[in-house]
Order: C-alpha cells, then sequence, then structure tokens
C-alpha cells in the first residue's frame, strides 16, 4: 500500500533527554504509573474531522494545508483518506479514533447519498480495522455544517430540519454500531439561538429530549450497549447553545431521565469558553456520577474562540488527570485528540508532531497528578479543612441530626476567633516542586 507520510516513522519512547521531535519523551505506554500501563490511563482517540479534514481555512481565508491525499474529490480520495489516517494513527501509536458522519466519506449531494457512502466507507474502515486493531471509541454526525440546519437540527423550528437529523443521527448510530464504537457523541453545534425574539426555547429542550429519546430506544433495541454523549459548548456557532456547560447539561439529563444512558464528553476549549477550568468541568461530572469521555483540545484563552489546539500546558493535564485517577479512570470513554492544525503550520510533519506533544503533555499530566496522588499533601490538606464536620454539631450536620435552633445555641456559644488559611500559595508550590523534583 502506498505510503502517505514517508517522512514521519513510527514514533517511538525515546525518554526525557531526546532531542528527536519524531520520538515521545514521555509517553511511554507499558510503563506503569499507579500499578497501570500508561496506555490503560490514556486510551488516545485520533479525532477524523481535524486530523485529516481540516485544511486551514478560516474567515479570512483558504486552506493552507495540502488535505488532497493525491486525489480529487471522490471516492477514491475518501478511500486515501482513511488509508493514510490509519497509517498516521499506527505511526503515532494511536488505539481509536472518532468520526463525524461527513468526515470518513466523500462529499454527498444529499441524505440518501450519504446514507449510502456512509453503508460504503464503514465496510472499507472495517477491513482497516481488522488489520491493525485500532479500534472505534464513538461516532457523530455533522448537524451543523449542512445549509438545512441553519435554524438548527434536533431544535430547529422546522420539522424537515428534524427529521433530516433523525436521518442523519440513524445512519450515524448505525454506522457506530458496526464499527463496534464504544460511544455517540450529541454535539449540538447548532441547538440554541441567535435571539430570544424568534425561539420558543421550552418546546425546542422538549423536542431535543424527543429526540434523544428516539435515538436511545432506537441504539437500544439495535445492539448498541455503548454509552451516549452530551457535548457540552456555550456558544458558537450559535450565540447561545443549549448544552452550555457541564451543570447546564446535567439538569438537562436530569429532568428528561437520561441518567442511564448519557454521560458527558467534556472538552477543553468549551470549558474555557463558558468561563471554567476543563478539571472543573471533569469534577462536576465526576461528582455527579456523569463522567463520559474526554475531547481534549485546548484553548488559546487569549483569542476568544474555540481553537481547538493539541494539549500542550503539562498543568493543565495533571489537574485534568488528578479528576480522572480520582474517578478510577475513564469508565465510559477516552482522551480524544482534536488537535487542529494551526493555520500557518502547513507541513506534514505539523500534524504528526501536534498528536506527539499532546500525547506527550497528557503522559507528563498523568506522571504529575500520580505524583501529588502518592504525594498525599494536597488530599491531606483538603482533608483537613473540613476535619471540623467529623465529629460533634460538624457530624450532626452530616448525619442530619441538627436543626438550626441547635446551631443557633452553638454559633452564640462560640468566642469570634480567626480562621484557619485556604494557603493556595503553599498548594501551588507543592505543585511546582512535584513538578520538578
Ligand atoms: C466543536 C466540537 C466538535 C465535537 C464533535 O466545537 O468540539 O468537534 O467534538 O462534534
Ligand atoms: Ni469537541
Ligand atoms: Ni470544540
Amino acid at each position: 500500500m502506498k505510503e502517505y507520510y514517508p517522512n514521519i516513522p513510527k514514533i517511538e519512547y525515546e525518554g526525557p533527554a531526546s532531542k528527536n521531535i519524531l520520538a515521545f519523551k514521555h509517553y511511554n505506554k507499558d510503563e506503569k504509573v499507579m500499578g497501570k500501563r500508561m496506555s490503560e490511563h490514556l486510551k488516545f482517540a485520533f479525532a477524523f474531522w481535524h486530523g485529516m479534514n481540516y485544511d486551514g481555512t478560516d474567515m479570512f481565508g483558504g486552506g493552507t494545508y495540502d488535505r488532497t491525499f493525491g486525489q480529487k474529490e471522490s471516492r477514491e480520495k475518501a478511500k486515501a483518506r482513511i488509508n493514510a489516517a490509519f497509517e498516521l494513527m499506527q505511526k503515532t501509536g494511536f488505539e481509536y479514533f472518532c468520526f463525524h458522519d461527513v468526515d470518513i466519506c466523500e462529499p454527498s449531494a444529499n441524505l440518501a447519498e450519504l446514507k449510502t457512502n456512509l453503508l460504503y466507507i464503514t465496510d472499507y474502515i472495517k477491513e482497516h480495522m481488522a488489520k491493525t486493531g485500532i479500534k472505534l471509541a464513538w461516532g457523530t454526525a455533522n448537524l451543523f455544517g449542512a445549509a438545512r440546519y441553519q435554524h438548527g437540527a434536533a431544535t430547529s423550528p422546522y420539522v424537515e430540519s428534524y427529521a433530516a437529523a433523525a436521518c442523519q443521527v440513524k445512519n450515524a448510530l448505525d454506522a457506530t454500531i458496526k464499527m463496534g464504537g464504544i460511544g455517540y457523541t450529541f454535539w449540538g453545534g447548532r441547538e440554541g439561538y441567535d435571539t430570544l425574539l424568534n425561539t420558543n426555547m421550552e418546546f425546542e429542550l422538549d423536542n431535543l429530549a424527543r429526540f434523544y429519546r428516539m435515538v436511545i430506544d432506537y441504539g437500544r433495541s439495535n445492539g448498541f450497549k455503548g454509552t451516549f454523549y452530551i457535548e457540552p459548548k456555550p456558544k458558537e456557532p450559535t450565540m447561545h447553545q443549549y448544552d452550555f456547560d457541564v451543570s447546564t447539561s446535567i439538569a438537562f439529563i436530569q429532568k428528561y431521565g437520561f441518567e442511564s444512558d448519557i454521560k458527558l464528553n467534556i472538552e477543553g476549549n468549551h470549558a474555557s469558553l463558558a468561563g471554567h477550568t476543563f478539571e472543573h468541568e471533569i469534577r462536576v461530572a465526576r461528582i455527579n456520577g456523569l463522567l463520559g469521555s474526554i475531547d481534549a483540545n485546548h484553548a488559546e484563552t487569549l483569542v476568544g474562540w474555540d481553537t481547538d489546539e493539541f494539549p500542550k500546558d503539562v498543568k493543565s493535564t495533571a489537574l485534568v488527570m488528578y479528576e480522572i485517577l480520582k474517578n478510577n479512570g475513564l469508565q465510559y470513554g477516552v482522551i480524544n485528540f482534536d488537535s487542529k492544525l494551526r493555520r500557518p503550520s502547513s507541513d506534514e510533519l505539523d500534524n504528526a508532531i501536534g498528536f506527539i506533544v499532546g500525547m506527550d503533555t497528557f503522559a507528563l499530566g498523568l506522571k504529575l497528578a500520580a505524583k501529588i496522588i502518592e504525594d498525599g499533601r494536597i488530599d491531606e490538606f483538603v482533608r483537613n479543612r473540613y476535619s471540623g464536620f467529623n465529629a460533634g454539631i460538624g457530624e450532626k450536620i452530616v448525619k442530619g441530626e441538627t436543626n438550626l435552633e441547635e446551631l443557633e445555641e452553638y454559633a452564640l456559644s462560640l468566642e469570634e476567633k480567626r480562621l484557619p488559611s485556604g494557603r493556595q500559595e503553599y498548594l501551588n508550590g507543592i505543585i511546582n516542586e512535584l513538578m520538578f523534583s
């Protein structure tokens, strides 16, 4: 078979001293961290859309990066893209991938063609999966690119758009089931509004829930045992998106009773767009038992939109991996990479390097998170901070054995005193110390 990336060798672990950019310095897949292999902690999934399709186009100009794979727009090009993707995944060591329906096949003039194209290309992908052992993490449908979704898909005021979305999701879910995916993602790119002046929010949300119910029922009755995920994002492309952040999405999941089927797929860049840290969003999902999967792309926070960068901030990945370790791993998902090329990064090596550096950043984060937990000072500090609730009146509060009268009596018996320090300076110092020890 033709080699698409002759300049990219199989990426091996060479250790921290290596100066070879086409090598892992920290991601050593068989190395054990807290009793588990790195590759079990870090189930990396390769995202097709930016990984193989994005060509650098932005609001101000066209593509800068060659995504033709030596072909003209056609089925041959779609197949070449799949060949190239599997070559890149094998060379960089990805064990999973994820896709939008439209990413993996040639452009389709209508829904019927998309269905046919998807059936064809998924047969083709399955051959690659069988040969390489690479697995499907999750699939999804692109319900935001086509003009038919200009007012939304499952929240559109138009039945035609709603039905089209149902058709596309049915076929994308069939494709996911066919390729053995462990998840299916709902990302509501156009599920929201641009102005409340033309929007019946209550009706749109009820309709969205009816949509998800139909998708879940269809999936379950067709053998899908995996997890459905909502991927929260507050805005872009719409002014306000209904899956604003993890808390908002949990309220939706709970209101409509989807707890046993839907969990969250949390993206770092979407967290910052919502005014949160990545670790905050994961914490909220984790403490509510709804952590599903991770979309690991990172924000360039100063620009204020979804840049979908490769992860490069070790402190952030450490705090993310800390949450994941506290969750006993991602029980229902993977860490997908949506590492979009920078528009000026127009060389074929840049894509591979983005993935390598992203994986290394997560490996460093994992090691640092393990150190934080093994060191124990931060966890101990947090435990001690709440120790007043372990005995006496505090314990009675926790057990629900007290009331306002008793608390008033207790409060009135106290002398005003200075409270202990929150010690952020000390705690951040510990992280720096562990990072460089
Ligand atoms: C866009 C989203 C999208 C989802 C999958 O902002 O991140 O790429 O991950 O539809
Ligand atoms: Ni995403
Ligand atoms: Ni995104």
